[in-house]
Parts: C-alpha cells; structure tokens; sequence
C-alpha cells in the first residue's frame, strides 16, 4: 500500500505557532503509523510564500518579498525537527519547479477553455486572500480575521467552477470517506446546494507583483490559491515523474476548517479540469483556541511550540495536542491542561508503570528479561491482560485510520491502566517470598516486559523518542526500528535473556507551568492571566488552601466494595455521618479499620465510584517499595479531639 498525506502549506506572514503545530504533529504521527503498517509514505509539508499579505509584511519588516520569505520560510523550517517531524518533502512556492508547474497547469486548463477573461466586483478578505460572500460574514465582518473585507472591482481571470458543481455533489455523495469527518462532508454539501460561482484566479500586476506571471498574459499574476494547492501535485513530481505515479492516488490532505472550501471545493474542480483524479480523502480539523478566539498569526494570541518543547520535552507536546483535541472539534489551549497532562497521564500513569515494571525485572530476575513459562500456566489475569492487548490494538488500528486519535490513545491509556491492576493482584514482592512461586514469578515480569514492548511500539507514531526509550529500556532497541504493528498482541516473540536498563525514567515530573506568550501590543489573554481558583506553578495562595475543607473523622463501618480489589466502602462520622469510598481495600481490612479517627476533605465534588455515591476523601500517605510495591497508611490524629473538628 502507499499513502501521500499533505499538511497544508503555511503562510509566511508571521511565524510558526501551536495551530500549525498540531496539524504538521497529526500529520506526522499518521506518516509514522502507516510506515508501522508497512506502507510506502510519502509525507509533505511547506510553506506558502506568494501574495498581497506577505508582500505587505515584507514591506513592514524593511525587507524584499524575497529577503523576508527566504527568513520566515526557514523558521517553519527549523521548527519542524524540535517536534521530531519526519517530513519526506519541504515545499516552498517560490521554487522555480513549482513556478513552472503552476504555468503550465494554467496553459493547460486555459487551452482546454476553462479559464476565461471578464469585470468582477465582490467582498475581497485578504486575510483568507479570496471573494467572501454575504452570507459568509458575520456583522458585516470576516468571521476568521474580524475585519470587514474590502469592496473590489477589476478585470480578472476566472476558472470555469460552475461548470463542475453537479460533477463534485455526485463525487462527494459517491465517496463518503471523501471529506471527514461528516460535519464538514455536510457543510459543504449544503454550500453546493446554491449554485457555484466561477472562481477569480488572477490579480493585475499593477496592484500585485509578487506572485506568478500567467503565461498567458503578463500583466496577471495568479490568484493565491490557484498557486497554493498546485503544491500537492509539483511536490510529488507532477506531470510525468516516478513519485507522481506512485503516490497521487493514494493523496490525503490533512487541514483545519479555516481552509475547506478551497480544498474541498476550489481543489477538486480544479484536478477534474486538469484531467486527474480528486485525492482520496480530505481530513478536517478544529481550531486551537485561546479565550474562545481562534489563535492566530495576525490577532497575536499565539502559543509557540518551542516553549512549550523546552519546558515539558518533545513527546509530551505531541501527546498532549492529540490527547486534548477530538479531531474535528475546537480545543481551548491551557497551560493547566498540559501540565496535568504530563504529570498525570505521562509521569505517573506511564512513567510509573514503566520504571516499577523495570524495578522489578532488575531486582527479582536479575535485571533480564525472564524465560516465560507456558499457555498452560496463565490464570485469568493473564488471560484478561492478553485479550486486552489485542482488542486494544483493533481498536488502535480503527482509530488511527479514521484521526481519532484521541481515542486511540484512551485506548493505550486503558492498558496502562490495566497493567497497574495486574501488578497489584499478582504483587511480584509477595511471589519473591515463596521459592514455590518463582515459575509465577518469572510469568508476570515477562507479561509486564511485553506488555510494555507492545505499548512501545503502538506509541511509536504518537511519541517517537519515549518510543524507543522504552524499546532501549528492554534490551530492544535493534529490533525496534523493523518491528511492526503486526507483532502487537503477538505473546511470546520478546527474547529471554536480555539485559534491561533500570535507570531509564521517561517523564520527569513538572512544577511549572509555561507561560502563554502574549500579543505584543494585545490585550491579556486568559491562558495566561491568574484566575479565581486557579493554581500557579504548584504554589496554593492562603484563600486557597483555606478552601480545601479537612475534617477530624471517626470511621464508624467498613466494607468491601463488590467486584473491586481496591475500594472499600466507609462509614464515617464527621459529626454528621457520611459515606466515603476509599481505595485502600489492598492495605487495610475492614475490620481494622473500626474505632480509627482520620482525617477527610469534607467539601470534594461527590462523585460516584462503583455505583456508591462518596462524600469526600480520606487521606493517607503513599510511598513506592523498593521491590516495587506501593506502601499507603491512612493519616490518623493521635490526641483527643471532636469528630469534625477542622484541620488547618
Ligand atoms: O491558510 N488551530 O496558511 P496558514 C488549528 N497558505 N490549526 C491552525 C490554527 C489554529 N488556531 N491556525 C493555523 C493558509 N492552523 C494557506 C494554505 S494550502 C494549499 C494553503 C493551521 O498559514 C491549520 O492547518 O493560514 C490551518 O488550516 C493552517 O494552519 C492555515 O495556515
């Protein structure tokens, strides 16, 4: 199989910011996951050099178009290796093979009589370089850029659109999977459902200089997108080269909504009257808010990629854009959100998981990988945590396909989980004890090794360096770069005998979170400002801490919770009696717990856990075991003192 996936190619009116980021990252990671497939991947991005607006903001910087281009081109360039993008292709409108390319599809379409000379006045939105309709502003201004589009009228160049409309409703009614995911199909059905202007695609040279000669008459330059989208064909050697061959068939291009109507509508119409088949799908994209307003290069409010790289590492910015985002659907960036994330889910969920699997492999089996016993030995757990992995892996593959990416990586997430339990239930520390144990032993250190070789390799597209981290970590690392996803679910294929490193921790934990950067001259934006309630670099303000109610409490009953190891259900009197659910079932039987004062967070949220609604929270301390178990002892008050008096 082959793919060709696109990102879009990117303005060079300013530099690159986390919106960019988050399309080039998706576009990476499904690159990535279709070379663990095994296909033959071709992967483009660029950047878009020609225009009024960039020839406005090399004017702006005292610089020639050509001088400015030549210098923002290179910091989109420079900015795709610190987010460990694996691009096969950079194009940049300004290369003369695309100058070329674009002429001679402009002869093309123009001999086979589809573009024609005529007066046109319309709503022209520099910001999205095209003609708005009416129907598309809200109060009279451009809903992307907030300014209302300028009246223009002049003799133009026009591309025959119309005549394609009934051509186009039938493609994308034909092919579902043509624009995805399905509210856009439908948007722009419902755009086809009013007739289809032709498409002005030139400007006069008197008012434009900077852009492409028509070859066909040299006072026009080209309309910006009859340029821009031509870069999906000259990057792959269109008309006659090998690569063309290979891959146009098999082209995806991967955008935010900001730009679907000339892909999805513009683009295909233009390939129909070159003579060439529409790519094969369409993959649209929300926007990364800031305060509810979309971030942008020219509102100010940007988040740039690198701060966010130096302060959390490479993989956590990736996890985290494709983590928060449901593709399809607008996200508001947070810094609390991200920090959350990499403490939480990476730190400790994975982090954790990994480094205590690791422990243990190196203190009970001498720090290599154990032989493995045989099918006839598992035990349920075993059997759950095998099925899990291959259903995990299905649902995985259907994921990534559809860029749900989000779900894909619940997915993983739910595994990790998964593996947790597995060492609670099977606590190697107590196998270790009991010589009669050590063929039990030596099983779940290995399911844990190729559990975690399987979860490596699923996170290969997603985190590429935690990746091979981990591979590294459990003697794999020759292996890794050949492996595909085939040998996910596959139990038994991790060699006995090889060395582990113990040391390797994934995820330092992080105190601060980074700062927003701001508009130069805008307003303060919310990710960046202080809120009510909100915490700053891990430092709890008085008022804040006062908020947290913790109360004397004296455990009245306990009981096991049904159909769960860790929970138990309490009783407690703090004066007034209240029932809190507690995960402390693996350190403390009930009975023990009778007649014990804690102490509890009076005020938490209620929240259900196993069906039982839980008032609150009883605190106690944890501390990870050398032999990699967890030790947890309840906080309990030695005086003598009212049940639910406050503690402050
Ligand atoms: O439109 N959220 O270039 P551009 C999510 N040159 N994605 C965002 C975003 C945000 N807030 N801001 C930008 C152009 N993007 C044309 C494209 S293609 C033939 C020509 C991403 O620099 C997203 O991918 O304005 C969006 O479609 C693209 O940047 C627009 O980049």
């Amino acid at each position: 199989m082959t793919t060709y996936v696109t990102t879009p190619i990117y303005y060079v009116n300013a530099m690159p910011h986390l919106g960019h980021a988050y399309t080039t990252i998706v576009t990476d990671t499904y690159s990535r996951y279709k070379r663990l497939c095994g296909d033959d991947v071709r992967f483009q991005t660029g950047t878009d050099e020609h225009g009024e607006k960039i020839a406005e903001a090399a004017a702006k910087a005292g610089e020639t178009p050509r001088q400015y281009v030549d210098r923002i081109a290179a910091t989109f360039k420079e900015t795709w290796p610190l987010l460990t993008i694996s691009q096969d292709y950079t194009i940049r409108t300004t290369d003369p093979d695309h100058v070329q390319t674009v002429q001679d599809i402009l002869q093309l379409v123009h001999d086979r009589g589809d573009i024609y000379f005529s007066e046109y006045s319309g709503l022209y939105c520099q910001g999205c370089e095209r003609f708005l309709t009416e129907k598309e502003l809200v109060d009279g201004k451009c809903p992307d850029h907030q300014v209302e589009p300028k009246a223009i009228s002049e003799q133009n160049y026009f591309f025959r659109m119309s005549k394609y409309q009934d051509w186009l409703i039938d493609h994308i009614k034909t092919h579902p999977e043509f624009i995805t995911p399905e509210r856009y199909r439908n948007e722009v059905l419902s755009f086809l459902s009013e007739p289809l202007e032709d498409l002005c695609i030139s400007r006069p040279t008197a008012r434009l200089t900077w852009g492409i000669p028509l070859p066909f008459d040299s006072n026009f330059v080209t309309y910006v997108w009859f340029d821009a989208l031509i870069n999906y064909l000259t990057g792959i050697g269109y008309p006659d080269g090998a690569d063309f061959e290979k891959y146009w068939a098999a082209a995806e291009h991967v955008i935010a909504k900001d730009i679907l109507k000339p892909h999805a509508i513009y683009w295909p119409t233009m390939l129909q009257a070159m003579g060439l088949a529409p790519y094969k799908r369409l993959h649209v994209h929300g926007y990364w808010n800031v305060d509810a307003t979309k971030m942008s290069k020219s509102i100010g409010n940007v988040v740039r990629p690198k701060e966010l790289v130096d302060t959390y590492g490479v993989d956590t910015v990736r996890y985290f854009v494709l983590r928060e985002m449901s593709f399809g659907l607008d996200s508001s960036f947070s810094a609390d959100a991200i920090l959350t994330r990499h403490n939480a889910d990476l730190a400790n969920d994975l982090g954790n998981l990994f480094s205590r699997s690791l422990t243990m492999i190196d203190k009970y089996a001498q720090g290599r990988i154990p032989e493995r016993g045989t099918v006839a030995m598992f035990t349920p757990d075993d059997r759950e945590l095998i099925s899990a992995m291959a259903s995990m892996v299905a649902q995985y593959r259907e994921c990534m396909d559809d860029f749900k990416f989000h779900k894909a990586l619940q997915a993983i997430w739910e595994v990790i989980s998964l593996l947790n339990r597995y060492i609670v239930s099977n606590a190697p520390w107590e196998l270790a004890k009991d010589a009669r144990h050590e063929e039990r032993l030596r099983m779940v250190l290995c399911h844990l090794a190729e559990a975690l070789w399987m979860i490596a390799l699923v996170l290969k597209p997603i985190m590429p360096e935690t990746a091979e981290k981990m591979a590294t970590a459990l003697g794999m690392k020759d292996a890794f770069a050949d492996t595909g996803l085939e040998a996910v679910g596959q139990w038994g294929e991790l060699p006995s005998g090889l060395g582990i490193d113990k040391g390797a921790q994934l995820f330092p934990r992080v105190e601060k979170r980074v700062e927003v950067a701001l508009p130069a001259t805008g307003k303060q934006q919310t990710a960046n400002k202080s809120q009510p309630g909100m915490i700053e670099d891990g430092v709890l303000t008085f008022d804040q801490f006062k908020a947290v109610e913790l109360r004397v409490a004296e455990i009245v009953a306990a009981e096991k919770v049904a159909k769960s190891e860790r929970l138990l259900k309490l009783t407690v009197k703090a004066p007034e009696e209240r029932t809190i659910v507690a995960g402390i079932a693996l350190h403390y039987s009930p009975e023990a717990l009778i007649g014990q004062r804690v102490l509890i967070v009076a005020n938490l949220k209620p929240a259900k856990l196993m069906g039982i609604l839980s008032h609150g929270m009883v605190l106690a301390a944890k501390e990870l075991q050398a032999d990699g178990s967890e030790k947890l002892v309840l906080a309990t008050v030695a005086g003598s003192i009212a049940n639910g008096s406050r503690v402050a």
